[in-house]
């Protein structure tokens, strides 16, 4: 099953520069290293490799070879490649499995990868339930349900394709869809506050429940309030990926290089990346697990249990406790200064 793996490379903690942010460790401390799985769903050529490389700060995902050129015209079939990465952050071990789907939109018709991948999501809840429903608990049962779906949207600053539309409409109620904007240097800062904006008033549109940062019960503190409604305004994260790191005043620092500057990947004036490693590693892990296990998987197992299908009945996609299925269109979070420093 696993393609790959970063297990046995020594856990180090990032190299890089991050914002520190109070309120970190929202987690409890795993011996073995918290797992966290995550998807990654999107067209091909949309920056997922490099986004896990560099999330991963070492080559996880090796390039994809380049096709025979006779064959181009034929779309391979999607795949579900599986990689393991022991992380460190902030003094927490993670075991992230990823879970890549290369061949995803290459079709004309994605009905079979829509399909597969909501099957695949369940099987993962189907194998909790059976266990659930065993006589005698095997100790060493690996929980494989999937926290989060970081979902690839194109940046071609119009509004979201039929096929964003579909496949987040369909799984939101499945599992905790993050969408992100890949090779979001391709845009300036102008167009991407413009494309961020279509992209929220096309998710209420539509109303596709994504994770979109609900506000915490009441006895939370303020700090996290706040931090929510921020990274509800920064939603869908524009991300950038690179390969290349700089040496800058004698600290490394990881960009992508142009003729006319370079963009800082850890910048958050040049790109959302920083933001939302945070959000994955740090500050909404321990939300994500808990939305995956009491929220998604609870509503699942009504179904399965009871015999409904509310997904496929297309009613409900919203979770009884949160607001997530709902979210209030807010402008986005406007960049202070160019996204391309010189
Ligand atoms: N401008 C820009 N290019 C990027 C970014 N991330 C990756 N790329 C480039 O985009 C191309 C495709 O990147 P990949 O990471 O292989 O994309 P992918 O989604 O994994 O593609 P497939 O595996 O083929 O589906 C490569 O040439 C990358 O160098 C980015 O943030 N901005
Ligand atoms: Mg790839």
């Amino acid at each position: 099953m696993k393609e790959g793996s970063g297990e046995d490379q020594n856990v180090a903690p990032s190299v890089y520069s991050h914002v520190s942010r109070p309120g970190s460790h929202r987690y409890k401390s795993a011996k073995k290293g918290l797992p966290f799985n995550v998807m990654l769903v999107g067209e091909s050529g949309l920056g997922r490799t490099t986004f896990v490389n560099t999330l991963c700060e070492r080559v996880v995902i090796p390039p994809s070879p380049c096709g025979d050129s006779e064959q181009a015209h034929i779309a391979e079939p999607m795949q579900f490649k599986h990689y393991t990465v022991d992380m460190e952050e902030d003094g927490m071990k993670i075991v992230l499995n990823i879970i890549d789907t290369p061949g995803f939109g290459d079709g004309i018709d994605n009905e079979n990868c829509f399909t597969r991948i909501q099957e695949h999501i369940e099987m993962q809840f189907d194998h909790v339930l059976a266990e659930e429903n065993r006589i005698k608990r095997n100790t060493k049962f690996m929980d494989s349900r999937i926290h989060a779906l970081l979902y690839f949207i194109a940046p071609t600053g119009h509004s979201l394709r039929e096929i964003d539309v579909e496949l987040m409409r369909r799984l939101g109620s499945r599992i905790n869809i993050i969408p992100v904007i890949g090779r979001a240097d391709s845009l300036t800062p102008r167009e991407l506050v413009l494309f961020k904006q279509r992209v929220m008033n096309d998710i209420v549109a539509f109303g596709i429940p994504i994770f979109n940062f609900p506000d915490p019960e009441e006895d939370e503190d303020e700090e996290s309030v706040e931090e929510n409604a921020e990274l509800r305004a920064m939603v869908p994260f524009a991300v950038v990926g690179c390969e290349e790191v700089i040496n800058e005043e004698g600290r490394p620092v990881r960009v992508r290089s142009y003729p006319w500057g370079v963009v800082q990947v850890d910048n958050d004036e040049h790109s959302d990346f920083d933001r939302l490693r945070y959000v994955l590693l740090n500050s909404h892990i321990a939300d994500l697990r808990d939305r995956t296990q009491n929220g998604l998987y609870e509503l699942y197992r009504t179904e399965k249990l009871s015999g409904t299908n509310v997904v496929s009945s297309g009613t409900a996609n919203v979770l009884p406790e949160d607001s997530a299925a709902a979210p209030a269109v807010q402008p986005p979070m406007v960049p202070q200064s160019h996204p391309v420093a010189a």
